[in-house]
């Protein structure tokens, strides 16, 4: 049973204030701020994330571990004192309790962002990629804790897909197998980060908002346990196709095996060495379709709030 008093909950101010007044709220995970972008524009992009969510009429809600406590919206400070320390662990739904209790600062990956956001009481997430299955999950057993949380923690995730670094098939075959709605957002293809096209058709498509807002009130009152995942392709101008990227993940994933890298280290590693390997271009698109994300998390988060006020109509007089 959750008991919401016992929980060190933290949120800030502002967003506080929105969660009292019934305004949008966008959640942002930290993981890719220390684990996924390097110094300097981890933190440039935070605040470029954070911006284009107001822009959007919304309150965004970065989520971390510091100093025993949940922290549900971080000041531009504190965010980036936050980075600035030393071994911040990457926290996902098994670490997230201990590091709490333990007082060890800690980024949150999007399955840990999501059972924070749901603790605060928010529906919707932006971020850039989710974690999936890797490739040769069928002897190293590597599935990201991601793919269960969006099966079972009700708060619906924008982002561009999943890179592919993962194995992209399998992915789709285990968030089926999980009942998780998986919906290409204007397109029918499902995204691959960088790439707006996969090669793999999404298993649903939506062209608006205020539709996947709907389905997310209605998977509510349908009683259905978990989230849902919008897949949001890269905006056009900014993508890198496939056949670009290829090369530099074969070499990144051969790497890894040479290094003995495995578990948690895995995801950060692949990431490190692609935007190595691509020189800026990676991280430029990295950086626009986490903002474009923000963008659509924040009209989702709107929309929902839209549904919630809009009263059915006064009856009849007769
Ligand atoms: N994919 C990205 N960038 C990221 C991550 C994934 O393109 O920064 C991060 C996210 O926080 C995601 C986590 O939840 O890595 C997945 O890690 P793992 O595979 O260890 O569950
Ligand atoms: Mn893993």
């Amino acid at each position: 049973m959750m008991s919401p008093d016992k929980i060190p909950l933290v949120l800030s101010p502002e967003v506080a204030a929105a969660r009292a007044a019934r305004r949008p709220i966008v959640a942002l995970e930290t993981t890719v701020v220390t684990h996924g972008l390097p110094a300097p524009e981890n933190l440039d992009t935070a605040r470029a994330v954070e911006a284009e969510i107001r822009a959007e009429g919304a309150v965004p809600a970065t989520v971390a571990v510091l100093d025993g406590a949940i922290r549900i919206g971080l000041e531009e400070e504190e965010l980036a004192r936050f980075a600035a320390l030393p071994d911040i662990r990457k926290l996902s739904r098994a670490d997230l309790a201990v590091a709490v209790a333990m007082g060890w600062p800690g980024s949150t990956t999007v399955a840990a962002t999501m059972i924070c956001a749901r603790l605060a009481g928010i529906e919707v997430f932006a971020t850039g990629g989710i974690g999936g299955v890797h490739r040769g999950a069928e002897t190293s057993f590597d599935i990201s804790a991601d793919l269960r949380e969006l099966a079972q923690t009700p708060v619906t995730v924008v982002a561009s897909g999943a890179k592919a670094i993962l194995d992209l098939p399998k992915t789709l075959e285990v968030l089926e197998t999980l009942g998780v709605p998986v919906i290409a957002f204007g397109q029918d293809a499902f995204p691959a980060f960088w790439a707006r096209d996969s090669g793999l058709r999404a298993p649903l498509r939506l062209d608006e908002s205020r539709a996947v807002a709907r389905v997310h009130r209605l998977r509510r009152e349908m009683g259905l346990p978990g989230g849902q995942l919008v897949a949001n392709p890269i905006p056009a101008e900014e993508e890198i196709p496939l056949a670009i990227l290829d090369p530099h993940i074969e070499s990144a994933l051969a790497e890894a095996a040479v290094e003995g890298i495995t578990a948690k280290a895995v995801t950060p590693f692949l990431l490190s060495r692609i935007v190595a390997a691509t020189g800026g271009a990676s991280l430029r698109a990295n950086i626009a379709l986490l903002r474009s994300n923000a963008r659509l998390a924040a009209r989702i988060s709107s929309d929902l709030v839209a549904l919630d006020q809009r009263r059915p109509p006064a009856p009849v007089p007769c």
